[in-house]
């Protein structure tokens, strides 16, 4: 290459940079809360926020995986068997443990096909969503072992170590998840959501189990260690109370804005209680999308159901009112997503089947206009990319 163009090029470095900063300026003023997360976190954070209150995200935890009367087959799915789309948020489990020779979580799904899922889902636009149901680290029983268990693992704690374990295991995992071509390859953003339903007591991290100190410091030791000793920064981490009375409740344990970017709920519908939920429920979900909106955080619904749906217009009856009476398109509030349980078995599923009493309704509800599934606008899921600064 001669001079000139050397010094053409030169020249129009500052040109250059100014016009990537100026496509950077009408960025989401919305960010997720680490301040060094990667571009397409930060989309993702910045979509969701944006969407908030216009519409609804829906999702479905192991849809890619499994549903009633088939396992692992390729484009399976019973949302898409019912409606014709693919949801738009994936969930997926953790538990019960991570380890060397441990091939498949808690529900018998394989972690080398839930890689391959993740990124199937990402690849639609879709949001991939972590629970995590840990076995209780000082007993060896599964995560519903109540027996206390979070002073043992925090630092300084006998266990230590155990928590250690599985944060680098779980990093392994999470810096597993990669897409895009050689010269954009990179780490796919995630919502990781720890230490779950922890109003209730009947995991060991519970209410009656810890206390709000010790619950909050784990929560903080698990995000810091995640994103600064391991440096993942493709992470969005969800704080996701169960049934909670009121504001203090729900905030009693809020590790506080550093460590979280969507303020969830986690709250099952159950026929007994319906007629109370069904009045409680629009005024849960407002208020939790409310104190997202003052945080400028992401509200979402984040684990939800009634068991086998035997109400046969439950979707567009209740479920859909009760979201929709937490939208406030003008102040972006609202809830941006809600993800019902797994399709396990026909007495154990959160979404309709072909077949199932409600899939009539379930196809109306998805189809209602606040509602979103996979689809072309959902595409756009990771485009508005704020740059690094
Ligand atoms: C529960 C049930 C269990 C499952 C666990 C973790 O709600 O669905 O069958 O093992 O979640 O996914």
């Amino acid at each position: 290459m001669s001079m000139k163009p050397l010094l053409a090029l030169r020249h129009a470095a500052p040109v250059i940079t100014l016009l990537l900063f100026s496509l950077s300026l009408p960025a989401q003023t919305a960010a997720p809360s680490d301040p060094a997360a990667t571009r397409k976190a930060r989309a993702l954070f910045g979509s969701l926020h944006e969407t908030q209150g216009k519409c609804i995200l829906f999702g479905h935890q192991d849809d890619l995986a499994y549903g009633i009367g088939w396992r692992r087959q390729a484009g399976g799915s019973d949302v898409k068997a019912v409606c014709g789309a693919y949801p738009a948020v994936f969930g997926w489990e953790l538990g019960r443990q991570m380890g060397d020779t441990i091939l498949y979580n808690i529900d018998s799904v394989g972690f080398a096909d839930m890689r391959h899922w993740v990124k199937q889902a990402y690849q639609m636009g879709g949001i991939n969503t972590f629970s995590w149901h840990w076995d209780n680290p000082k007993t060896g029983a599964d995560a519903w072992d109540p027996t206390p268990a979070v002073a043992d693992i925090l630092p300084g704690g006998p266990l230590h170590y155990k928590l250690i374990d599985q944060l680098d295991r779980l990093a392994v995992f999470f810096n597993s998840l990669q897409a895009g071509p050689w010269w954009n390859r990179h780490r796919i953003p995630v919502i990781f959501r720890p230490w779950h339903e922890h109003t209730g007591s009947w995991f060991w991290w519970g209410a009656n189990n810890c206390t709000p100190e010790e619950y909050k410091q784990l929560f903080r030791f698990t995000v810091d260690y995640l994103r600064q000793t391991k440096g993942l920064h493709q992470m969005l981490f969800a704080y996701s109370p169960d049934a909670f009375r009121d504001t203090a409740e729900y905030l009693r344990n809020y590790p506080g804005d550093a460590y979280v970017d969507v303020m969830g709920l986690d709250y099952y519908y159950r026929e007994p209680r319906l007629p109370f939920i069904g009045a409680d429920l629009p005024e849960k979900l407002r208020l939790v999308a409310q104190l997202a909106a003052e945080r400028r955080k992401i509200a979402a619904f984040t684990e939800t159901g009634l068991e086998s749906i035997p109400i046969e217009n439950w979707w567009t009856q209740m479920l859909l009112p009760h979201l929709a009476a937490a939208q406030n398109p003008a102040q972006h509030s609202g809830i941006a997503y809600v993800l019902v349980w797994r399709n396990a078995r026909t007495n154990h599923h959160f979404a309709p089947y072909p077949g199932h009493q409600s899939a009539g309704d379930f196809v109306t509800f998805s189809r209602d206009t606040r509602i979103m599934l996979a689809g072309p606008a959902l595409k756009n899921m990771y485009r508005k990319e704020k740059r690094k600064k």
